[in-house]
């Protein structure tokens, strides 16, 4: 039988069929062994072909189809430990605030980049907008405007009052879309009112360290009722990159990437190099030094590394 990986907790791999029943499964051996050097050989996502076990409940997963795609990131820069988020992503969607915890821009650009190498499009979706006052407003438009120049759509929504939730909805529909982001941005609360029939675990933000609690433990695919999935995910505190080549990420900035024709060399860095156009670009302002400086400073841990 051919099926998704909808939920893996390390020692059961829930698996949907194609009528809609889920199989919690067991992986074949040998798969874990065969050398990925990753935590989790299945990924949400996965197409798998497994078999029902004579117990007639329980199943056995004997092939991992080939993947589309999947998005990976290490624990931590230096971490030799990698991660698959997921697999067969139609859309990446990261949820960032400015509220708490408020999401750093240097952890967005790794994302981006990470899906954007990945060849996953990506949106940003700014969360519990009810909390922000004058100035965070006047901080998100700035961003907003910043992201999607650059050519990540972006969305202001607020989980818990509803804004601009309908108009997500429409978004993620016929899609299988994943939810990544700090632990406590409310990616489990935004499933929820995107359809409240899902009831993933909301979790707090914590009164003394002002971040999330790590409620959602393992990453679960959710069928949405107005059409689509969404894979809910983990916090994470860190995006490490995995398997760029240094010249590959100015090519994952596609505001700058847009300009290397006008740059005099074709395989110009946009640093020391004489007549570039992102430079130019970036005192005009139309590159924004803040992605440009995340820029800079993903190109430098890539050359240590
Ligand atoms: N004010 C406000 N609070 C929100 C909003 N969305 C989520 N929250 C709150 O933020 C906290 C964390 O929400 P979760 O949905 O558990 O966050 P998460 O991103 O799933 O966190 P992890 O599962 O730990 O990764 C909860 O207390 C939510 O009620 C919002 O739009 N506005
Ligand atoms: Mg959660
Ligand atoms: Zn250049």
């Amino acid at each position: 039988m051919k099926g998704i990986v909808v939920k893996s907790t390390g020692s059961w791999i829930t698996v949907l069929n194609e009528e809609g029943r889920k199989t919690d499964c067991k992986l074949k051996g040998q798969f874990r062994i065969r050398g990925l050097r990753s935590t989790n050989p299945v990924a949400i996502g996965d197409h798998v072909i497994f078999e029902i076990m004579p117990d007639k409940e329980t199943g056995l997963i004997t092939e991992i189809l080939e993947r589309e795609n999947y998005i990976i990131r290490k624990a931590t820069k230096l971490s030799k430990i990698t991660h698959i988020l997921a697999a067969n992503i139609d859309h990446a969607y990261l949820i960032v605030t400015l509220a708490l915890p408020r999401t750093s821009t240097g952890f967005i650009d790794r994302f981006l980049v990470t899906a954007t190498g990945y060849f996953i499009p990506a949106s940003l979706i700014f969360n519990k907008r009810d909390l922000y006052d004058p100035e965070l407003e006047e901080q998100e438009k700035m961003l907003k405007e910043i992201y999607t120049d650059a050519g990540y759509p972006c969305y202001s929504v607020s989980a818990l009052r509803g804004d601009n939730i309908d108009d997500l909805r429409t978004h993620i529909s016929s899609k299988v879309s994943l939810f990544a982001g700090y632990s406590g941005a409310g990616k489990s609360a935004l499933i929820h009112a995107l359809d409240p029939s899902i009831n993933p675990i909301v979790g707090e933000i914590s009164q003394v360290h002002h971040k999330g609690r790590h409620t959602t433990t393992f990453a679960e695919m959710y069928e949405v009722s107005s059409g689509g999935f969404i894979i809910d995910t983990p916090g994470i505190k860190e995006f490490g990159l995995i398997d760029f080549e240094k010249q590959e990420i100015p090519r994952c900035f596609p505001e700058m990437d847009r300009l290397l024709p006008f740059c005099q060399y074709a395989n110009c860095t946009h640093t020391h190099e004489p007549n570039c156009a992102v430079k130019t670009a970036l005192k005009t302002g139309k590159v924004s030094r803040l992605r440009y400086s995340s820029y800079i400073s993903i190109l430098n841990d890539e050359t240590e590394r």
